[in-house]
């Protein structure tokens, strides 16, 4: 059996999505920008789809939607021009994020240090989100912009947005939301919550790699990150991805039908999964799975260190995820688990399950076999088990 529960790093493409997608690689594979027949014919699709983006993100007219290759160029784009247009020759010089950011942000915010900025990276409490009062108490006059991601990637803990906006709103400074693990999964109203900029990513809600985008409120003014033929209205260049910005379009739409039936099946599934987990002896979840999105459990298995696993349950098909970037001569820690305060052999034996609506209950029963049998083996050869910290006894 192959089970793929891996979902919060990449998903499969919706069939129906694909299908879209592909007369406009083999037939109108024409240039938009082109004059000839072959490049206008893309334009009334083109539209349908910007169309159905500004509808699934509930975008007013006077919004703009700027699409791009992925999520990590949207985060690299609005945080870089942040540094151009607010800060550089301006009074500010302050950028508050948090701690468990994915590294699009993270990585970009500490090059911009090199260049002076002063960057706050938020703690979080032990359910892996900001406390607001915190964030309020670190915002200055000097303060160009508040990056906090919607959803995070590795518990699936979802932050008090609309809380935060007002506290931006009030404060008078710009808000940007890294939305990669919200849309698609819960509903997003940018109509009702104040966000300046939003990044996204297709291929986290059952669409195609290679593809995303930047909401901009009010269409605001950036300075673009790539120069070049003035497409997107000369916010950013480059020949457009036609199938992509078409599939993208169509995947969310059909994201957000049924949305509730499909997640509270998705969560059904998830919940039998971490009730399983929870039966066995010195396990940990963290963030209570009512505040989570419906398809996210990141589990500390003790004694179990999270690539071992990885390998095992991928010895019987089963895809999961460490929740944490794996160099070639280190194994690093989960960011998540660093932040929340665990020892650093706990946060060594983090494992994700990320589920979708493609997920069945067969695939869930066959994991729960598989990783149970995996816990009692890794266990058994384990040299921390016996001496590592509980929970309970760890820093949290
Ligand atoms: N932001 C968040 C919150 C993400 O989860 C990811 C990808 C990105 C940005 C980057 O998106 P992309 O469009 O550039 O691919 N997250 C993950 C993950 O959790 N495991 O693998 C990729």
């Amino acid at each position: 059996m192959r089970v793929y529960l891996d979902n919060n790093a990449t998903t499969i493409i919706d069939p129906k999505v694909f299908a879209k997608m592909k007369p406009y690689f083999i037939q109108e594979y024409g240039n938009p920008n082109s004059l000839h027949d072959f490049g206008t014919k893309t334009h009334v699709a083109l539209k349908k789809a910007m169309n159905q983006l500004y509808i699934g993100l509930n975008a007013d007219d006077k919004d703009d939607i700027v699409i791009t290759s992925c999520a990590t160029e949207s985060n690299n784009w609005i945080l870089k021009s942040i540094y151009y247009d607010h800060i550089l020759n301006c009074k500010k010089n302050h950028i508050i994020t948090t701690k468990v950011e994915h590294p699009s942000v993270i990585s970009t915010c500490k090059f911009l240090e090199t260049l002076g900025v002063e960057v706050t990276y938020l703690p979080v409490n032990k359910k892996g989100i900001i406390e607001t009062h915190v964030l309020e108490s670190h915002i200055t006059d000097k303060t160009a912009l508040v990056s906090i991601m919607w959803v995070n990637n590795q518990t699936g803990m979802i932050f008090p947005i609309k809380e935060i906006s007002q506290i931006c709103k009030k404060a008078n400074v710009l808000f940007h939301s890294d939305a990669v693990q919200a849309v698609g999964k819960i509903p997003i109203n940018l109509k009702e919550i104040d966000i300046d900029f939003l990044s996204f990513s297709a291929h986290k809600f059952h669409g195609p790699k290679g593809v995303g985008g930047l909401f901009i409120k009010n269409s605001q003014a950036l300075t673009p990150l790539l120069h070049g033929g003035e497409h997107m209205g000369g916010r950013r260049s480059g020949t457009l991805n036609v199938p992509g910005i078409i599939g993208m379009g169509e995947a969310l739409e059909l994201s957000i039908e049924n949305f509730n039936s499909k997640n509270s099946n998705i969560k059904k599934l998830r919940d039998t999964l971490e009730d399983e987990i929870l039966k066995l002896d010195d396990v940990f979840v963290v963030g209570d799975k009512n505040e989570r999105t419906p398809n996210t459990i990141l589990v500390s298995l003790k004694g179990v260190e999270g690539e071992a696993m990885i390998w095992d349950l991928n010895k019987n098909g089963i895809a999961a995820s460490t929740g944490s970037a794996c160099a070639s001569e280190f194994l690093e820690s989960n960011s998540v688990m660093d932040a929340i305060g665990a020892e650093k052999n706990l946060a060594h034996t983090a494992l994700r399950l990320s589920l979708s609506h493609f997920t069945t209950k067969e695939e869930i029963d066959y994991t729960v076999k598989k990783l149970n049998s995996a816990v009692k083996r890794l266990r058994a050869i384990s040299s921390t088990y016996s001496y590592a910290p509980n929970w309970h006894e760890s820093k949290l």
